[in-house]
């Protein structure tokens, strides 16, 4: 059997219309983790870590993991700074769900054993998160709530604005576990973990069943933003209201594929008399929302 590895690929050759889907398919299916390199050029990296320091300051105090005792270990609070709902924080931040070649890819992953390949998909959460100095490492987790299931559930998509180095807590992942019938153990490090690094500017695209977490900071004082934007198929739950948290001047702007990522046609009817599906042709407009600062 060939060892598991992480296929890198250029975005400059899947901007091409002619790409080896196949091959690139059944990569992700065996490892589970691909990475696309030069997607996001320095210069927008930059422009949005600073976005995200901005908006960081601005939202801390008020999480509602504030009134906690713990944060779990396998939380994306855990040790790190992060953000929820960038929808609502910026529409700039709405070029991340619907990046043509990043959905491109994720299409082909999500909808694998779907009627006819074809059926939708949401995006469940659109965040960010940065470990922070002497972050620990966070507890390798499965994403997807469930083990063996022969196609991908879910599909996470991480941008890394700064580079994920060996240092600054970059993802560790055990390539190839969504296939076990197991989830990793509590505290346990296994052999075949490995820190996977990417320059900024990548996604790391990866099947959310795989077995991963962020790794230990070894150097202070060093940043490691992300945004992280995970995909589902339509009828599994978003991490959010979306319905509820997105103020109407973003909903109004947002083009048909960003409002069906984010679900506004796949709530159900009120009762029978408003419909009889679960998926509408018509989007449904979300109350309006305005931020608690
Ligand atoms: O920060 C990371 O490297 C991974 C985060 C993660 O897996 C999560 O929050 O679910
Ligand atoms: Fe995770």
């Amino acid at each position: 059997m060939t060892k598991n590895k992480v296929l890198r690929l250029q975005a400059k050759d899947l901007n091409k219309k002619k790409i080896n889907s196949r091959k690139i398919i059944n990569h992700f299916n065996k490892s589970g983790v691909i990475i696309v390199e030069n997607i996001l050029n320095k210069k927008k990296a930059d422009f949005f870590i600073n976005l995200l320091e901005k908006k960081y300051e601005k939202f801390k105090h008020l999480y509602f993991t504030k009134k906690l005792k713990a944060v779990p270990s396998h939380s994306q609070f855990y040790f790190a700074k992060n953000l929820e709902n960038l929808h609502n924080k910026d529409f700039k931040f709405l070029e991340f769900i619907d990046n043509p070649i990043t959905l491109r890819l994720i299409n082909l992953f999500l909808k694998q054993g779907s009627y006819r390949n074809s059926d939708n998909i949401i995006c469940q959460n659109i965040g960010a998160r940065t470990s922070i100095s002497k972050s620990k490492k966070q507890q390798l987790h499965n994403d997807t709530r469930l083990v063996g299931s022969h196609f991908p559930l879910i599909v996470q998509v991480m941008w890394t604005l700064d580079p994920f180095t060996k240092h600054n807590g970059a993802t560790r992942f055990v390539l190839g576990s969504h296939k076990f019938m197991k989830y990793p153990q509590k505290g346990k490090t296994y052999k075949n973990e490995q820190v996977v690094e990417a320059p900024s500017g990548s996604v790391i695209i990866f099947n959310g069943a795989v077995w991963h977490g962020s790794s230990k900071v070894v150097k202070n004082s060093v940043r490691r933003w992300m945004v992280i934007c995970r995909y589902a198929r339509w009828f599994l739950k978003p991490s959010f209201d979306f319905q509820k948290n997105t103020p109407i001047k973003t909903y109004n702007k947002m083009n048909k594929t960003q409002r069906d990522l984010l679900g506004f046609r796949f709530n159900p009817p009120k009762d029978e008399f408003s419909g009889f599906r679960t998926k509408q042709k018509k989007y449904q407009k979300p109350s309006n929302y305005t931020l608690p600062v």
